[in-house]
């Protein structure tokens, strides 16, 4: 099987994208960065990667996410009055954090709409404080090919209300609901073991009642007032337009996904999607290729894109992943130097986990995020390909191992038809 070549080493088509990627954000200098060698690189090329990449934000637009909702009407559709009476506005929500009785889980002072003791928006800004804890968290679900947002959320630690619970024995899990519109049927919630919740793994995040997103007030539609944010977890577990959270000794999930044959315990996988993946070029000029890579618990090692010239033939059947195709690397972007999102200027605002005080990442690309990739195509005679994308993350796994099965999220390779015209 013969393979095009990309015509310049990889190398040197790192140098030139995150170069011109520097330049075009005007910042650093790149003599700085200690790659010596950009004397040679041609122009052109650095323009048409920089086109392309130049119209890529970090954040999305809170208005721009996909949304992913049951419920009819979702709250936020509800008028203002309704709204408010539901605790569905900042200025009337009321959250439950109480003990499942069934299972005689303790918890010694409850925060209950009953007793007229539930935490109030107030008490929970509060609990914020001076410090409210802010991260990067790609939403995604695991039944949709791509992701639906990347956000900057803003919000105060569960494990933070549930202490003011005081909390004290029987208690295995947490289930926490949204609001249903006194409906069973409509019933969204999900759930997560209790010591996840009081506990983060090495390195990951705590989960969060969430109140803003990109420096905003969390909108109605996604989820506002108040939503849980899983960081490393797919969508179904940040529940939206929360109401109460129960604290149980019940041992297992009960969580809506459930009865969807979906894998409810699933981390985030990490995998590859086409941003700019142009179908009809001409011959001669070079073909840039963007796109995201969505940064799961194993981390992003590699991009890498395989051109296939003979897209009708059968590839084996003892090798459905494509491992032994010649795949090669594309360049996965520095992160950017304005995030985008509707920040004011692009800029992050203060004390966002694994920042420096200086605003750079301590690491860069971090889990549960996206990362760009970018890559030019050189030298393709004409004809018909396959162009796939793939990730290998931190420990040399390929896209789609080590964990393709479909519903724990979605992770085929992609692929995409490209012509390119004599
Ligand atoms: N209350 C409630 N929360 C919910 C849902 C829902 O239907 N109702 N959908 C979940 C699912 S399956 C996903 S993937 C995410 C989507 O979040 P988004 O709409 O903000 O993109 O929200 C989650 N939270
Ligand atoms: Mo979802």
């Amino acid at each position: 099987m013969q393979n095009p070549p990309l015509s310049r080493d990889i190398c040197q088509q790192h140098l030139e994208v995150t170069r011109r990627y520097f330049m075009r954000l005007g910042t650093v200098g790149f003599a700085a960065m200690g790659y010596p060698s950009l004397l040679e690189a041609r122009d052109t090329d650095r323009d048409i990667l920089a086109e392309t990449i130049a119209d890529l934000e970090y954040l999305t637009h809170p208005g721009e996410f996909e949304t992913v909702e049951r419920g009819n009407p979702p709250p936020y559709k509800l008028p203002p009055e309704k709204r408010l009476a539901i605790g569905m506005e900042r200025n009337s929500w009321k959250l439950d954090v109480i003990p499942d009785s069934e299972t005689k889980a303790r918890v010694d002072n409850p925060l209950s709409r009953e007793k007229g003791t539930a935490l109030d928006f107030k008490s929970l800004l509060k609990l914020a404080g001076e410090c409210p804890t802010r991260f990067l968290k790609v939403m995604t679900c695991n039944n949709l090919a791509t992701p639906l947002g990347m956000g900057l959320w803003e919000g105060v630690p569960l494990r933070d209300v549930i202490w003011a619970a005081k909390p004290s024995a029987n208690i295995r899990r947490v289930f926490y609901y949204g609001h249903h519109n006194e409906d069973p049927k409509q019933i969204f919630r999900s759930s997560l073991p209790i010591g996840r919740v009081l506990e983060d793994p090495p390195g990951d995040h705590p989960v969060i009642l969430c109140y803003k997103l990109n420096g905003e007030w969390l909108s109605g539609e996604r989820g506002g007032p108040v939503r849980m944010i899983v960081p490393d977890a797919y969508g179904f577990k940040s529940v939206k337009w929360l109401k109460s959270v129960v604290l149980t000794n019940a041992p297992a999930a009960n969580d809506t996904y459930a009865s969807g044959n979906n894998d409810i315990d699933s981390w985030m996988k990490t995998m590859c999607r086409f941003i700019y993946n142009p179908t009809r070029v001409k011959a001669g000029s070079p073909i840039p290729l963007t796109g995201l890579a969505q940064v799961g618990v194993g981390g992003l090692g590699k991009v890498q894109v395989w051109i296939n010239p003979r897209p009708d033939e059968d590839w084996p059947k003892d090798d459905p992943y494509y491992t032994k195709a010649p795949w090669q690397d594309a360049t996965i972007l520095p992160p950017p130097d304005k995030w985008g999102g509707g920040l004011p200027e692009g800029k992050l605002p203060a004390d966002v986990r694994f920042f420096t005080a200086e605003g750079k990442p301590t690491h860069w690309p971090m889990r549960y995020t996206i990362a760009h990739w970018a890559t030019l195509l050189k030298g393709m005679a004409p004809g018909k390909y396959t162009i796939s994308c793939r990730t290998i993350d931190n420990r040399g796994n390929a896209q789609p191992m080590p964990r393709p099965f479909r519903k724990s999220g979605r992770n085929t390779i992609e692929k995409s038809l490209i012509t390119v015209e004599g």
